[in-house]
């Protein structure tokens, strides 16, 4: 945003099984040893222990991008040529496409997400995914991101409209973060208070994502996972190392 460059944490969540309309459209498109990974962008790296699930915008177009010579990335093409020159791909650059999907035929893929308390997460569709900001892809913690939190309601709400299954939505929010004001489910006690009823709320929702951030970052304390009890402003960037350590996941800038 602005002139300045963001500092994200590109997650790395391992496919585990493709649902019917994914498996069509990449039959014979990628080698029997590749591993896909879907790649959420975040800013908020020690909220990582709560992800319950992972959006992708149901109309917007991804690739799959060859990255080494058995992984792969499920990402926005601009984000694939992004990285491609920040040196995350094999070669400078170069970033080779096997497939195009669309949101929406992947929604159901189960997927692992490091460090969660919930190991299998579903892909979920998010109507307000920004297919110009990060990956397109965005991991889904609705302890602390009140867009999420308001997003995952409505998913529960319409499964049918949606056409997911209702127990995806449905996997139990942990707290991770304490804050004086907020309470531990910082986006809950938001949503609720500022009476948020659709994530299509967007104004107030900005707020909401205003309020929560500064609160979690200034005055948060972690309540859960290896750093529990340090402020969040020290947590962040032991976890976010440790992620990297893990090769679960990478810087990425815009
Ligand atoms: B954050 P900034 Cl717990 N469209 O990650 C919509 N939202 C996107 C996106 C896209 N294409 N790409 C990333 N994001 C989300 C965690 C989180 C996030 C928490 C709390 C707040 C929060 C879990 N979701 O973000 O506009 C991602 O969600 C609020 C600041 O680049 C990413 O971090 O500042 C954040 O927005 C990046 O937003």
């Amino acid at each position: 945003e602005g002139l300045g460059v963001q500092e994200y944490t590109a997650l790395k969540l391992k496919v585990k099984e493709w649902p019917e309309s994914a498996q069509r459209v990449l039959s014979g498109k990628l080698p029997a040893n590749a591993n896909v990974y879907f790649v959420p962008a975040t800013l908020r790296p020690e909220t990582m222990y709560g992800q319950t699930c992972c959006f992708v915008g149901p109309k917007v177009k991804y690739g799959i991008f060859k990255v080494t010579e058995n992984e792969y990335f499920f990402v926005s093409s601009r984000a694939a040529r992004n990285m491609a020159f920040q040196g995350i791909f094999s070669e400078w650059g170069v970033f080779p496409q096997v497939a195009e999907l669309e949101g929406s035929e992947v929604v159901g893929t189960l997927v692992n997400a490091p460090l969660s308390v919930h190991q299998d997460v579903r892909i979920l569709p998010m109507e307000t995914v920004k297919p110009t900001k990060g990956t397109g892809v965005v991991t889904c913690v609705p302890s602390d991101s009140p867009d999420d939190y308001a997003t995952i309601l409505d998913l529960i709400k319409k499964s049918d409209y949606y056409g997911i299954k209702k127990e995806w939505a449905e996997l139990e929010i942990i707290p991770i973060i304490e804050t004086p004001s907020y309470g531990n489910l910082t986006a809950k006690f938001l949503v609720e208070k500022m009476k948020i009823n659709s994530p299509k709320d967007t104004k107030q929702l900005a707020e909401a994502k205003d309020l929560a951030y500064k609160e979690g970052y200034y005055q948060g304390k972690m309540c859960f996972g290896d750093y529990k009890g340090k402020a969040v402003e020290e947590a962040k960037p032991l976890v976010r190392q440790q992620l990297i350590d893990a090769n679960d996941a990478f810087n990425y800038a815009e």
